[in-house]
């Protein structure tokens, strides 16, 4: 039963942005409009909007503050210093270079280290991390643990690389044909889910062997040093900071979106050790993003980020963040309504096929899932399924689904109360009570590449 009580916010709040709940004739005249993509919805007419937990934070009074203090010079801002020696803290590299967000990040580092017929290994690729590794005519390869993919099974670190899978790759690849290892810490794609340090050190082990250098994707790296906190024997008593200065201790280098750890709206960097590819990384920033002192961002944004990061580590806001995510999952558990466990560091995830085991795969359950929460609630949600991700076979042209059919409830950081989830909580326990309404879908229109964006869909 419920042992969990809503975790007590460690901030007050200052500044109130108004939310207007529509009415249903309304959403179901958007809906329509929209083509039943909630991508194509205005946010004006989104209640609580839970589609993302990037570029979506509510800043402290500190950051704001900080913002006053933009030196907007176009050379050598003293914010970026400060944003240097803040990353240089915690990261432990030796090259700071801004970026716009993190695929920025992304491209700019894989320009200066993949080439075609090359392969990148990593846990499981981001979306983005995806198609930058593609572009350039090589392969991202997906090697995290097989518990990953069992929403059932629960495991503390289910985000972890299979070393055995990585070390068999390289021996039929050839450690040439793989310029890096990458880490998502935490996964994104597999639920949010964190890594331990124990893994990292074996990968690491591996990587060294054949002289492959090994990068994190550290959007949520924060998130995932706190579950190693309270999940990894031996860091109990160690501070969430010199457990993510640890973890960096066992890589090369790093990308970053800024809009998840760091708490800020826009922004990403490139932190690493090698000098020679820095240079080059940087003479490929300044064709593209800006300065190697500023990369497409204004001097105040580079010192929000700063803020961020540092703020980002207080640990009881952490504890709180984790919790409040963790609440809304514990909630929904008991509500009966099946979700991918255990919970996620920044979202709770819906297995929207057994939500719905009326749709078949091929009327996308997912997507109808995120239409009947906006229907019912004014709630926007992601569909993290066939819509998203599943592709033709090159043979026979039928369609392939992905493992998962997940609707993810991405929670923006420090932006929405208790009361939020539970009335989140609440109205998808009643949609769940009333499944069997929810129909099914036809696609109308899609496009090529990242259908999901613009898809035009139909009801059945
Ligand atoms: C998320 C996002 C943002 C997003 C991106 C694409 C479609 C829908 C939503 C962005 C990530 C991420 C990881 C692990 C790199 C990026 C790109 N996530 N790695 O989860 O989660 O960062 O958005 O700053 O370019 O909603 P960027």
């Amino acid at each position: 039963m419920s042992n969990l009580k809503a975790p007590v916010e460690p901030f007050r709040i200052k500044t109130v942005e108004r939310i207007k709940m529509t009415g249903r004739r309304e959403r179901e005249n958007i809906l329509q409009k929209a083509g039943y993509n909630v991508f194509n919805i205005p946010a004006e007419k989104v209640f609580i909007d839970l589609l993302t937990d990037s570029g979506t934070a509510a800043m402290s009074d500190n950051q704001w503050a900080g913002l006053m203090t933009g030196d907007e010079s176009y050379a050598g801002a003293k914010n970026f210093f400060h944003l240097e020696a803040t990353v240089k803290n915690i990261f432990c590299f030796k090259h700071v270079i801004p970026t716009h967000q993190g695929r920025a990040a992304e491209r700019i580092l894989f320009e200066g280290l993949v080439k075609k017929g090359d392969f990148v290994p990593n846990n499981i690729h981001f979306d983005t991390t995806r198609a930058n590794v593609e572009v350039r005519g090589a392969r991202a390869v997906d090697l995290v643990i097989d518990e990953a993919y069992d929403p059932d099974t629960i495991h503390p670190f289910k985000g972890n690389l299979d070393v055995d899978k990585l070390k068999k790759f390289i021996e039929k690849k050839g450690p040439k044909k793989i310029p890096l290892v990458m880490m998502t810490i935490t996964n994104n794609s597999g639920g949010g889910q964190p890594v331990s340090v124990k893994n990292v050190k074996e990968v690491n082990q591996v990587c060294q062997q054949h002289k492959i250098p090994l990068f994190f994707d550290a959007c949520r790296f924060a998130e995932n040093a706190y579950f190693i906190k309270k999940r990894e024997k031996g860091f109990e008593k160690k501070s969430v900071l010199e457990i993510a200065q640890e973890i960096f201790s066992y890589g090369q280098g790093a990308t970053m979106s800024a809009k998840k750890d760091a708490l800020v709206n826009i922004g990403g960097f490139i932190t690493l050790d090698d000098d020679q590819l820095a240079e080059k990384l940087k003479s490929q920033l300044v064709l593209s993003e800006g300065f190697t002192t500023y990369g497409g961002l204004a001097g105040r944004d580079l010192e929000a980020i700063a803020r961020g990061l540092e703020e980002v580590l207080e640990e009881d806001y952490l504890e709180y963040r984790i919790n409040q995510v963790a609440y809304l999952g514990q909630l929904l558990d008991e509500a009966g309504v099946p979700i991918l466990r255990p919970v996620g560091g920044h979202a709770v995830y819906l297995l929207a096929d057994r939500f719905l085991p009326h749709i078949p795969r091929h009327q996308f359950p997912g997507w109808a899932l995120t239409v009947a929460l906006y229907r019912e609630a004014g709630i926007r949600a992601v569909e993290i399924g066939g819509v998203m991700f599943a592709h033709k076979d090159e043979k026979t042209g039928q369609e392939i689904f992905p493992a998962l059919e997940l609707v993810r409830l991405a929670i923006p950081r420090r932006v929405y109360t208790s009361a939020h989830l539970e009335y989140v909580a609440e109205a998808l326990a009643n949609l769940y009570k009333n499944r069997e309404r929810v129909r099914g879908l036809r696609i109308v229109r899609e496009s090529q590449y990242l259908r999901h964006f613009t898809i035009r869909m139909e009801e059945l």
